[in-house]
């Protein structure tokens, strides 16, 4: 997987040479580089930001500015698209649907996405993770200041480009750099060949059709400063070990993240999970 990141602080992403992820740049699983938007400033400032139109406090980053450096990245051409964007495309591309070309087909799913961290988007989830994964190749733009001006995600999705936004949770940050390493993560460690151990990612939590929160873990002694653990651990009997489990699972979900409950398949329930 190819992953082009696109920054106002490229060095933040340098911590990406360390841990799994220096590793499995190494091993070739996943090519990195983070570029400096300033690069692709013309003036003795670098400047990439302005006022909003409409006026208002903070700075919003330049379209044109961000046009020369994405067109680059993903080997466009400048367009003005005045001419050829009927006021429905645009709606249809403003809400992320997909643009219908001339002939009236779907265009091909593009395995390359842009994404904008924005905190002001739908919420990211292991769901976007996983589709994610499968792409060839993800370039990221990070805003930074108030955001970034509305036109750039419109006009790269008109350009039939697989453009998405994502908030990764309700608190504001400072930019999109500290969101795009959380994102990166999550999708990156779903690569064949990423972990060491692949069946950690099937039962850990929010994966699968369950989305469960996970049950409780305990490692040796039995007995630590006087407290135990729980009896049918230590019983040998994993159909046990499995109901004890996932009892457990579901009664934590139930207490911490109701909404998760709320949105479980129940269809993904067996009838011992229905007594409990
Ligand atoms: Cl994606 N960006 C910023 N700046 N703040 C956030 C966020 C993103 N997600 C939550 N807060």
């Amino acid at each position: 997987m190819k992953i082009d990141i696109v920054s106002v602080f490229p060095e933040y992403f340098d911590v990406l040479g360390l841990s799994l992820f220096g590793k499995a740049q190494a091993k070739g699983l996943v090519e990195v580089a983070a570029h400096n938007l300033r690069d692709w400033t013309h003036d003795v400032h670098h400047s990439v930001d302005d006022t909003p139109v409409g006026g208002g406090a903070g700075m919003v980053m330049k379209p044109v500015v961000w046009s020369e450096c994405l067109d680059e990245l993903l080997g466009l051409d400048a367009r003005d698209i005045s001419e050829i964007i009927t006021d429905d495309a645009a709606a249809a591309a403003a809400d992320g649907e997909p643009v219908i070309d001339d002939t009236g087909d779907v265009a091909a799913a593009p395995r390359t996405v842009l994404i904008f961290p924005n905190p002001s988007a739908p919420l990211f989830t292991q769901q976007d993770a996983t589709e994610l994964s499968h792409a060839d190749r993800l370039v990221f733009g990070c805003g930074r200041y108030e955001g970034y001006d509305a036109r750039i995600p419109e006009y790269y999705r008109a350009q039939g480009v697989d453009v998405r936004e994502y908030s990764i949770g309700d608190y504001v940050l400072n930019g999109g750099e500290v969101a795009v390493s959380v994102m990166l993560e999550a999708i990156t460690r779903l690569l064949p060949g990423f972990m060491g151990n692949a069946e950690s990612i099937v039962t850990e939590s929010y994966t699968g059709e369950n989305a469960l929160l996970e049950h409780r873990q305990y490692t040796k002694p039995a007995t630590w400063r006087g407290i135990g653990v729980p009896d049918v651990l230590l019983s040998g009997d994993h159909g046990k070990v499995d109901r004890f489990r996932r009892d457990e699972s579901l009664a934590k979900t139930d207490r911490l993240r109701p909404d998760l409950i709320e949105r479980l398949d129940c269809k993904a329930l067996d009838k011992a999970d229905r007594k409990t």
